[in-house]
């Protein structure tokens, strides 16, 4: 089956930090999981480059605008790089096809008469790059994600009707509950929906932000930066040309953390119906990665953690573990390099430790060679297949939050549950008594057997982490699928590894 997953396309106006990785190792993750169920996936991410915030920053640096987008936008595809990224199609709206996309939509809904000039007034947010309601604002007039006050402004301007749509979109979402998750972010929406919408300010006037993509039919605007970005998911699937759209279309999935939940789903879902294509299939959203100061990290306000230092500090996978794993599922979380530690220790301690201690018992005491010959009893099955089920049973489940977070708690539920299995069989104990030694050997090959199996599970989350375990199996050749069959490793010797996780001091 074909799918297609996609992150928010990120401002250049700063360099990325944890919020940026995160989001985009979701979706890697999700690739990867989606490849082990043998299906097609298409993944997308890229970069905004247009519109006021990038202006000012472009402004502020004195560069050309193409030198400063395309430095921007290369920190972006440095650190995806540098964490494993395996995206597809890197964006950039700044791109031809991208602008052709959003030039032939414009001109469609024009001539359609759905797009209308008038004079505007409102209060407007750079750093969202939004007007906002007075009900939008915290109790001081502040924009609640920058704590700015936004200004007054007042210009002519051409809007795309949204309010035709509104009943339509709340039935949309109620007749589906599962199109926004975690469900909390529907219920959002709903409330947004309860309220008549605002028609859609799609311009901007060249005299206030020139960095944009001319209006095909009125040479003095841009286009509004959200109609712009919005369209990158589909031009990114080359829409109008592609005969194979509609099949990436149907099981396409946008992920986003909450500050954009409204352009995701109020108004990108009103622009696909005005264009005559169905909602995207599933919009899945996360909390915000809280930096010090107790408030959403962000390059605005400065209190951000960089993934470049973290990578430097601990290396890329432990980093992809720790943000799927301590994501809360409907609200925010913190981050900081000490909890960032906390849970580097806790996977030394319950996968690499354990690797090491079982691989050099084989080592010392069988030669190397995996006892594969040895019928085990039922409590070894037990560990066997309870791990195996807990495994395959995530692996049934759609691209989901809770699905990301399951798999990685499974994981170090299956990493404790063999700790556990391997301290109270005391194989160190066994191989020092002849009469023994047939249990020592059950011992350790169910260790190495579950060992295999956590290796195959971990594999979206650490691609590395995984191959390093199996190669020391000597089941490096075994194919990354999303069956887990226990008691299938089979004859070779082990490797003594490198540790998976050096002391980080
Ligand atoms: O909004 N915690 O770009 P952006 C978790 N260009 N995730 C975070 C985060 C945090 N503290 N900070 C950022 C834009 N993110 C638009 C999007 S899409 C058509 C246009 C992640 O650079 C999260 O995915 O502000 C969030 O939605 C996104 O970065 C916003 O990135």
């Amino acid at each position: 089956m074909k799918k297609y997953i996609t992150t928010p396309i990120y401002y250049t106006n700063g360099a990325p930090h944890i919020g940026h990785a995160y989001t985009t190792i979701l979706a890697d993750v999700f690739k990867k999981f989606e490849q082990m169920k043998g299906n097609d996936v298409f993944f997308s991410t890229g970069t905004d480059e247009h519109g006021q915030k990038n202006q000012h920053t472009c402004e502020a640096a004195g560069l050309p605008i193409d030198v400063f987008l395309e430095k921007q936008s290369g920190l972006f595809q440095a650190v995806f790089d540098r964490m494993g990224i395996d995206y597809d199609y890197f964006v950039r709206t700044s791109g031809e096809p991208h602008k052709e996309v959003v030039r032939s939509i414009l001109t469609d809904l024009y001539d359609r008469g759905m797009i209308i000039k008038k004079s505007y007034e409102g209060l407007y947010c750079e750093g969202c790059e939004q007007f906002k309601k007075e009900s939008d604002l915290d109790e001081n007039g502040l924009c609640p994600d920058h704590k700015k006050a936004p200004k007054l402004i007042l210009e002519e301007n051409y809007f795309f009707r949204l309010e035709p749509y509104r009943e339509w979109l709340r039935e949309y979402i109620q007749l589906h509950p599962d199109w926004i998750k975690p469900q909390n972010y529907a219920k959002e929406v709903l409330k947004m929906l309860e309220e008549p919408l605002d028609d859609l300010c799609i311009s901007r006037p060249k005299s206030r932000v020139w960095l944009g993509i001319e209006l095909p039919f009125d040479k003095d605007f841009v286009t509004y930066i959200w109609f712009d970005a919005l369209i990158n998911y589909i031009s990114t699937l080359k829409f109008g040309s592609n005969p194979d759209f509609n099949s990436y279309w149907a099981n396409s999935y946008h992920l986003l953390a909450k500050d954009i939940l409204k352009p995701h789903c109020i108004y990108w879902p009103i622009m696909l119906k005005a264009i005559g294509i169905e909602p995207v299939g599933k919009c899945i959203v996360h909390g915000y990665w809280i930096g010090e100061g107790g408030v959403k990290m962000s390059k605005s306000l400065g209190n951000v953690v960089d993934p470049n230092e973290v990578i430097d500090m601990m290396g890329v996978e432990p980093l992809r573990f720790y943000l799927i794993n301590a994501m809360s599922i409907s609200s925010d979380s913190p981050i900081s390099i000490s909890l960032l530690k906390q849970g580097y220790k806790q996977l030394a301690n319950a996968l690499g430790n354990l690797q090491m201690r079982v691989i050099k018992m084989v080592d010392k005491n069988l030669q190397g060679e995996i006892p594969s010959d040895v019928s085990l009893l039922a409590e070894d099955m037990e560990v066997l297949e309870s791990v195996s089920k807990s495994f395959a049973d995530v692996y049934k489940k759609d691209i989901d939050l809770e699905t990301a977070i399951e798999l990685s708690d499974c994981i170090m539920q299956a990493c404790n549950k063999l700790n556990m299995y391997f301290a109270n069989n005391e194989p160190w104990g066994l191989v020092k008594d002849e009469t023994k030694m047939e249990r020592f050997k059950q011992v350790v090959y169910t260790t190495l057997d579950a060992l295999r199996l956590i290796a195959t599970a971990i594999y979206p989350l650490m691609p590395n982490v995984a191959h390093s375990i199996l190669k020391s199996l000597s089941a490096d050749n075994e194919k990354l699928t999303a069956e887990f069959n226990p008691k299938a490793l089979g004859v070779g010797k082990v490797i003594v590894p490198d540790p998976l996780f050096p002391y980080l001091g």
